[in-house]
């Protein structure tokens, strides 16, 4: 989008160039170090950065990518714990993983409103994917101050200049996990999710630091700087801010290749068009087609069970066999132990419920359930008010073979075993004879081809 390399880079070391003509050393660090430094900068570096030239970098270009991100990027942030406090290391599962001090405090994932999980995980996945172009439009806002030199004048700049490195690799390192995460990556040996977690606190830090440092900053050059005159400009007239202290206005700038307002509709367009390959897979019917940049979250056919499938019983080892007549499910409690088969679960009062299932991928879909209540199964075995549920799948292998549900989870007038879904019985693949539908849990819990069901009180423990 700028003008960089457009003209040749010239012969740099006639010429002023940012290093060392503007800065001076810090008290506290050794002058005479430093003033070797900026005596010695490494061959071609200023050359380098010299060819950055593109006229619209500058403090309120910065500042208003700053802005944008400030305002979302904590978003981003809160729906993530917020995911992982709902899919937490308590419920049992293989994914994700303990995360020892860095556990956040647990608290009882609600069961309403039904959508919230929907939300918070929709808004994470696709806020995220849609602030992609912004983050990196404000890496290329910033891109001349890689080749300050020297590279730090004072213990507090070289901290500044480590946090930077923790923030831009932070943010980097989220997406390559997020975008792995939704294709299932973390099936594939190393555990993206819990590297998805720390990721998160080492940039969440680094952001904290970065505002801290730059919000004055970027509030002044967002005062000063053009707001007007940047949406009214063609690409002829514009040109490049005042030189700035930070040195990001090109000391060479070459003419524009495109205007600031073309620049921050490019940005805004890449945004609304990864947002609108995104936003599909929330959706019901043809909408979820539109979701190209998930594969997941597609649409398997038609009819009451063509709704997103995860993991196909093929996938998980289940056959018809195992879901035939011969199948009960055994629900437990203490000594106490109940098998029904699905004429009996059938024969109980049935309940329907419309119900979202909200994958952590990103994907969810809006279905109408029907089934036995998970507290008349309870009753049924004699622990009424069970402090917690322990659901065992008939698949054998696989990292969502169980869960574990808190005593909310159960105890909720729309938590069912299901055992149909918009008025058929559940097909294979959506987990018949049975499967756990509670209101906004994970789609991960929501275990499918359920074997056991094994309701705890406190003393169980
Ligand atoms: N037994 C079992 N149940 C499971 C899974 C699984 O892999 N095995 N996947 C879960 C996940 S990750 C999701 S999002 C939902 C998806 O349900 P669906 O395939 O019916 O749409 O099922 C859940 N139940
Ligand atoms: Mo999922």
């Amino acid at each position: 989008m700028g003008t960089d390399s457009a003209t040749p880079a010239g012969n740099p070391s006639d010429r002023p160039t940012r290093a060392g003509t503007t800065q001076r050393p810090a008290p506290g660090f050794p002058r005479r170090w430093w003033r070797f430094l900026a005596a010695h900068p490494p061959p071609g570096l200023a050359r380098i950065a010299d060819r950055w030239r593109s006229p619209l970098r500058g403090p309120w270009l910065t500042a208003v990518f700053g802005v944008v991100l400030l305002a979302t990027l904590p978003l981003v942030i809160i729906t993530g714990l917020l995911d992982y406090l709902a899919y937490g290391p308590q419920f049992g599962q293989a994914l994700p993983r303990d995360v020892g001090w860095l556990r956040l405090p647990q608290f009882d994932w609600p069961t309403r409103p039904a959508w919230l999980f929907r939300l918070t995980q929709g808004l994470h996945v696709t806020l995220g994917i849609v602030l992609i172009p912004v983050v990196l439009a404000k890496l290329w806002s910033v891109i001349p101050k890689l080749f300050d030199w020297p590279p730090a004048r004072s213990v507090a700049q070289v901290l500044e200049r480590l946090s930077l490195l923790l923030l831009v690799g932070g943010i980097l390192f989220q997406i390559a996990t997020g975008l792995l995460d939704i294709q299932y990556a973390y099936l594939f040996g190393f555990d993206f999710y819990t590297a998805h977690y720390f990721g998160a606190w080492v940039f969440t830090a680094a952001l904290v630091a970065h505002v801290a440092l730059k919000l004055p900053r970027m509030l002044s050059a967002l005062r000063s700087g053009p707001p007007r005159a940047a949406l009214t400009t063609p690409r002829a007239a514009t040109r490049p801010e005042p030189p700035d202290p930070d040195g990001l206005v090109a000391s060479h700038p070459g003419p524009a290749t495109v205007s600031r307002r073309g620049a921050l509709a490019l940005v805004g367009g890449l945004s609304l068009l990864l947002g609108a390959l995104t936003v599909g897979q929330s959706l019901d019917g043809v909408w979820r087609r539109t979701a190209l940049l998930l594969p997941r979250g597609r649409q398997p056919g038609e009819g009451p069970n063509g709704f997103p499938v995860n993991r196909t019983a093929a996938a998980a080892g289940v056959g018809a066999a195992d879901a035939g007549p011969g199948w009960r499910v055994t629900l437990r409690a203490g000594e106490r132990v109940v098998a029904l088969d699905r004429a009996a679960l059938l024969a109980m009062a049935q309940h329907t419920a419309r119900l979202p299932i909200a994958c952590v991928e990103g994907w969810s879909t809006v279905q109408t359930w029907t089934g036995v209540r998970l507290s008349d199964l309870a009753a049924l075995v004699g622990a009424g008010t069970p402090a917690s549920a322990h659901v065992r799948s008939l698949e054998k292998s696989g990292l969502f073979n169980q869960a574990t549900l808190q005593a909310n989870q159960v105890l909720d007038p729309d938590s069912l075993l299901a055992l149909g879904v918009n008025g058929a019985d559940l097909s294979l693949d959506h987990g018949y004879p049975a499967r756990i539908i509670v209101p906004a849990l994970p789609g991960v819990h929501c275990t499918k081809w359920v074997g056991e069901i094994e309701f705890r009180t406190r003393t169980d423990g």
